[in-house]
């Protein structure tokens, strides 16, 4: 007995204090696994869609009654009755009841919270850990984490155009080691901001967000916070962005500037070749270990010179660009184009698909990096993910906010819990 006998969804707040979707999944009678959905800032326009009213006079707009219906009256009575244990069943048939390739009808945001609650219903009816559920007894790795402790773009009211700027604890031997890390770095970076009478306010994933006269100043400001913390540049710690490119594009669109780069903070206009040129000369300066969407989701052919240039030396991400969608991802393989996909769980809309879409990647070189959204809850199943796909990396933003470290203490304690078996991922 294994059976779903009610499925309740409703509305909660994330991070941002937008409205969200939260399942419960009841099996045999008892409730067995609860699920919230995170939501992107820099969507890609490749993503599922994220369903939401649209009422001007109720949360500006923002509110998922829809989707919360959408689950309660279209999708539960659809799936009671149907064994928890089969994922992949319940995600095709939620996937054939939309009938859409990007999940508009019912809605990405309401099709996932039923998704990732039936799968940690599935674990505790088999009293699993989530992580040893979805990845069996190979599942061992402990993420490197890309914190991002500098945050700008979109996610940020501040002079920054780069939106995420993140050390890696490469060196570290555990991943509690590499936490303790971060987190020293996080606050050495807070002073030296402070010395330069700059702002230590965070954005939106818990990162300072200081006014700074141009992008690069960020480098060196973390530079210089690893090093007056003790450790060394390029060997303890390496760095990574999100350059979150997509939106210089439309920045760009926006002025008449089709297929440039605006760096509309700063108003500074870039070529493709200029973007190029810009991460080799950054690349050859600093320790950089990974760029994430340093090109536009559209821009294909760029994409793939970048690729030439750099892809043996760093690595390079496709978040917008492939929006964990395993159709993007191959023509990206096809293409020769990045090395590397960016994981979210609600860019496609549920486990099955996500997990698939990880699959390609592994079968084909790519690395995969699983991320949290800027708009999160406290709900921290994508650290159970990245162990049970032994994905190696994980961005969940800085140690800082609890809707950050949320996901960060979770691996601390299945850190613990895989003892001698527990793996932290070498680069
Ligand atoms: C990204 C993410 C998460 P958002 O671009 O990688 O850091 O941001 O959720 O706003 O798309
Ligand atoms: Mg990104």
């Amino acid at each position: 007995m294994e059976e779903i006998t009610n499925i309740k969804a409703r509305q909660i707040l994330d991070s941002r204090g937008t409205p969200t979707v939260e399942v419960d999944v009841y099996v045999d009678g008892v409730l067995s696994g609860r699920a919230s959905v995170p939501s992107g800032a820099s969507t890609g326009a490749f993503e599922a869609i994220e369903l939401r009213d649209g009422d001007k006079d109720y949360y500006f707009g923002k509110s998922v009654l829809k989707a919360v219906k959408n689950v309660n009256e279209i999708i539960a009575p659809v799936l009671l009755g149907e064994n928890v244990l089969n994922q992949r069943k319940i995600d095709e048939k939620m996937i054939a009841l939309d009938g859409t390739d990007n999940k508009s009808v019912l809605g990405a945001n309401a099709i996932l919270g039923v998704s990732l609650a039936v799968a940690k219903a599935g674990a505790s009816i088999k009293k699993m850990p989530l992580y040893k559920y979805l990845g069996g007894d190979d599942a061992h790795i402990l993420p490197v984490p890309m914190m991002n402790i500098i945050n700008g773009g979109k996610h940020a009211d501040n002079s920054i155009n780069i939106q995420e700027f993140m050390i890696m604890p490469v060196g570290a031997k555990t991943f509690a080691e590499g936490l303790r890390w971060c987190a020293e770095v996080y606050h050495s970076l807070k002073n030296v901001l402070k010395s330069k009478n700059l702002s230590t306010a965070v954005g939106d994933e818990g990162g300072f967000a200081p006014n700074l006269d141009d992008d690069e100043q960020a480098f060196m400001c973390i530079s210089d916070a690893i090093e007056k913390a003790g450790y060394r540049l390029g060997k303890d710690f390496k760095l990574a962005v999100d350059v979150a490119a997509t939106e210089m594009y439309d920045e760009a669109k926006k002025i008449g500037k089709e297929g440039c780069y605006y760096f509309w903070k700063t108003n500074k206009l870039y070529t493709a070749d200029e973007m190029i040129e810009y991460w080799e000369k950054m690349v050859k300066k600093y320790p950089i270990f990974s760029i994430e969407d340093a090109l536009s989701e559209e821009d294909w052919e760029n994409w793939k010179k970048l690729t030439k240039v750099l892809g043996k030396k760093v690595q390079l991400v496709g978040d917008d660009l492939f929006v964990t969608n395993v159709k993007r991802l191959q023509k990206g393989i096809d293409m020769k184009v990045a090395n590397a996909i960016l994981i979210k769980v609600n860019q496609i809309g549920t486990l099955t698909e996500t997990i698939d879409a990880i699959n390609l990647a592994k079968q084909n070189g790519y690395n995969s990096i699983v991320s949290h959204r800027s708009g999160e809850t406290e709900d921290v199943t994508i650290s159970d993910i990245v162990v049970s796909q032994n994905s190696g990396q994980i961005k969940s933003g800085a140690p800082c906010r609890t809707d950050r470290v949320a996901k960060y203490n979770q691996l601390l304690r299945i850190e613990e819990q895989l003892g001698k078996k527990a793996k932290y991922m070498k680069y």
